[in-house]
């Protein structure tokens, strides 16, 4: 019995905002879990803060699946991106508690390394093909085995996914969205050439992969994966909105390149579907946005019987306490795929000083007992919440669309 002392909510705004929950036990250890939303950051802070914290109190921190069932069985209103980060807040500070206790990193308590490190993919943005391949080059020559390639849409003032002024990241920058314009058949035109100048530029010994953004429709996401298929991509990621898990069937019917989707999932609800008929083939969904290590892992192991492989959502939105715990749970399951990697920035890593490591394409969570991620308070202290969003994407017409 190690019981819980205190809970508490630390938003932050190291370059970007964080939600983190830190949770104190009576024996005087701690652990720190992520509760970040992008965009939604304070409904989660006061999800935790109003309801959840209050209820933690006294109990034993080792019941991580009993906490975990009374938070989602125990609210009555199950699922959502809100519950679900606020539980997988809890989820991820316990294991990092249970973990300290043992004397042990994470992914011992999950069964043990499967592998001797977890191959990530990072990031190469450009406005023009040229720029994204000389990007693609700068990574692969620190060793990157996996990057994916955005680059901007002729024709297209901007698009999200692409950086403005050569930012490492997608900040949400703006106090009220901006708007972008969209338009999938300028989108559509333009991709191939850029995979195609990916395979002539790059070679084949570099794994390619690229992010949609949900912006087709499935009969368009069949096209384009077909259009692509000569170059080999290890996935074509959220090429529709997922909410109609049946919608992929129409995709998957059209072309063998790989699909991923699930990063905006918040339960195995979410992808049941998807995962049964082998509509995908990986799942994105990641320990914050999906209920944390407990139900992460429920969701790989159904992903494992239909050959489905996991893909963690890894943007910089994510704080590096669920990219330290996501490289745990990499690390255990025996059906692991790929981890995104966006660096954060250095004033995000004084924040949350971390145990894990990258080499030669390789991300590894190191040997710290839980999962290695601490909060410096007094660092996140100087940094206060500031209201950023997203853009939005307009057809156009002026139609809204999905961005
Ligand atoms: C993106 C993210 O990493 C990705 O694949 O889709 O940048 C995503 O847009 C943000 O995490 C949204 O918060
Ligand atoms: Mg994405």
């Amino acid at each position: 019995m190690s019981k819980i002392r205190a809970a508490k909510v630390i938003v932050t705004c190291p370059g970007r905002n964080f939600v983190t929950l830190k949770i104190e036990t009576e024996d005087g250890l701690y652990g720190v879990g992520d509760a970040t939303l992008n965009g939604r950051e304070l409904a989660v802070a006061s999800y935790l803060n109003d309801h959840v914290v209050p209820c933690l109190i006294g109990r034993d921190a080792h019941r991580i699946e009993d906490i975990w069932q009374y938070l989602y069985r125990g609210a009555y209103w199950r699922r959502g991106p809100v519950t679900m980060s606020a539980i997988a807040a809890v989820d991820m500070a316990l294991w990092d508690i249970k973990g300290k206790v043992a004397g042990l990193p994470l992914y011992q308590l999950l069964g043990g390394a499967s592998r001797d490190g977890v191959m990530v993919y990072c990031h190469a943005n450009g406005v023009t093909i040229e720029e994204t391949i000389e990007a693609a080059r700068g990574y692969m020559a620190q060793g990157y085995k996996a990057v994916r390639l955005q680059a901007g849409v002729p024709g297209l003032k901007s698009t999200y996914g692409v950086p403005k002024d050569k930012k490492p990241y997608e900040p949400a920058d703006a106090d009220i969205p901006t708007e972008n314009l969209w338009s999938t058949e300028k989108y559509m035109r333009s991709l191939p050439a850029l995979f195609e100048a990916g395979r002539d530029k790059l070679g084949w010994d570099v794994h390619l992969l690229h992010d949609a953004h949900h912006r087709l429709t499935p009969i368009e996401a069949g096209r384009l994966g077909k259009d692509l298929e000569p170059f080999r991509m290890f996935w074509l990621e959220d090429a529709v909105p997922a909410e109609n898990q049946a919608a992929f069937r129409l995709i998957r019917q059209h072309t063998t390149t790989p699909l991923a989707v699930g990063e905006i999932f918040n339960s195995i609800w979410d992808c049941k579907q998807l995962i049964e008929e082998q509509l995908i083939d990986y799942i994105r969904a990641t320990v914050v946005h999906a209920g944390g290590i407990t139900h992460l892992r429920r969701i790989a192991a159904l992903a494992d019987l239909y050959h489905v492989r996991t893909g963690c959502h890894g943007a910089t939105d994510l704080s590096p306490i669920t990219m330290g715990a996501a490289l745990h749970f990499n690390l255990s399951i025996p059906n692991f795929g790929i981890q995104e990697h966006m660096h954060h920035a250095a004033v995000t890593e004084t924040v949350f000083p971390h145990a894990y490591s990258y080499k030669d394409g390789y991300m590894h969570p190191g040997e710290a007992p839980g999962h290695g991620v601490d909060i410096d308070e007094k660092e996140a202290a100087k940094y206060p919440y500031k209201r950023a969003y997203l853009p939005v994407n307009r057809l156009e017409d002026g139609t809204l669309y999905n961005w």
